[in-house]
C-alpha cells in the first residue's frame, strides 16, 4: 500500500502521494457506490444526459485514508414541484460523497466513516456523516459483477442530492417554506416490479496527478464540448 514497503515493479506513485498507484485504484474501485434513482429520474427519458464518477485516494494523519468520489451529472433538472417551473435547473451537477478509511495492516484497511452531501454547500445542506451503529440503517448489496458488497446512496429525483438511505432523503427538510415547498426529495424506485435495475454505477477514474480535469478526461466520461468550470445557464450558452 505505501511506497515505502513496497518492492517490485507495481509501486509507481505517479502522483507523489506516498501510496502505490495501484492500491489507489483499488479503493476506488471498491467504494464507488451504487447510485440508487427514483423510477421517476428524468435521466432516464433524457438519453443524452449521463452520470460519470471520478475519484482522488488521499493519505491524512496516521493511519488514515480518504476517498473522495464526485458524482457527475450533465443536468439537474430542477425542483420537482411543477407549480415552481423547475426552479433551480441548471447544466452541470455535481454531488460528493467520501469515505475515511483506517489503515490497519499491509494493504488492509477498515471503513470507519461515510460522508453523504446534497445541496452541499448551500442553506439547505443536508451533509451527514455515518460511523458506528449508523452503518446498521445503510445497505451494502452485492455487486453482481464482483460479487463483493458495494455500498449504496441514493440519488433524489431531478436534483441528485445524495442520501445514504431512502428515509434520510424523503424526510429532507429545508431552510424555507418555499424551498420545503418547491423540493420534494423522492429517492426509490418504491412503483417499479424490479426496483434493482435502477441501481447505476460507473467505474470511477482516478487522474495521475491532482489537477483539474481536463477536457480530454471530460470527453472521456461522457462530457464532451463541456466547460470545467463555468456559470452559464444552459449548455448552448
Ligand atoms: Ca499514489
Amino acid at each position: 500500500m505505501r511506497v515505502a514497503n513496497c518492492q517490485g515493479a507495481g509501486c509507481t506513485d505517479a502522483d507523489g502521494d506516498g501510496l502505490v498507484d495501484a492500491w489507489e485504484e483499488s479503493a476506488l474501485e471498491r467504494m464507488r457506490p451504487f447510485v440508487t434513482f427514483d423510477e421517476g429520474e428524468p435521466m432516464i427519458a433524457n438519453k443524452q444526459d449521463v452520470l460519470a464518477s471520478i475519484g482522488r485516494v488521499a493519505p491524512f494523519g496516521q493511519n488514515h485514508v480518504v476517498v473522495n468520489i464526485v458524482l457527475l451529472y450533465t443536468r439537474d433538472y430542477g425542483a420537482q414541484n411543477p407549480i415552481c417551473f423547475s426552479a433551480s435547473e441548471h447544466p452541470g451537477d455535481v454531488e460528493h460523497v467520501a469515505i475515511d478509511l483506517e489503515i490497519t495492516g499491509k494493504g488492509t484497511a477498515i471503513v470507519r466513516t461515510l460522508f453523504t452531501t446534497g445541496h452541499e454547500g448551500t442553506e439547505d445542506d443536508q451533509s451527514r456523516r455515518w460511523k458506528g451503529a449508523d452503518f446498521r440503517t445503510l445497505k451494502f448489496p452485492t455487486d453482481p459483477a464482483t460479487s463483493e458488497p458495494r455500498w449504496q446512496v441514493f440519488a433524489s429525483r431531478s436534483k441528485h442530492a445524495t442520501y445514504a438511505t431512502k428515509q434520510q432523503c424523503e424526510s429532507a427538510s429545508f431552510k424555507s417554506f418555499l424551498h420545503d415547498f418547491c423540493l420534494d426529495e423522492t429517492c426509490a424506485p418504491d412503483d417499479v416490479s424490479h426496483p434493482s435495475v435502477s441501481r447505476a454505477s460507473r467505474r470511477s477514474r482516478t487522474p495521475e496527478r491532482p489537477r483539474i480535469i481536463s477536457s480530454t478526461i471530460s470527453r472521456t466520461i461522457g462530457f464532451a464540448g463541456e466547460h470545467v468550470w463555468g456559470d452559464q445557464r444552459s449548455a448552448a450558452a
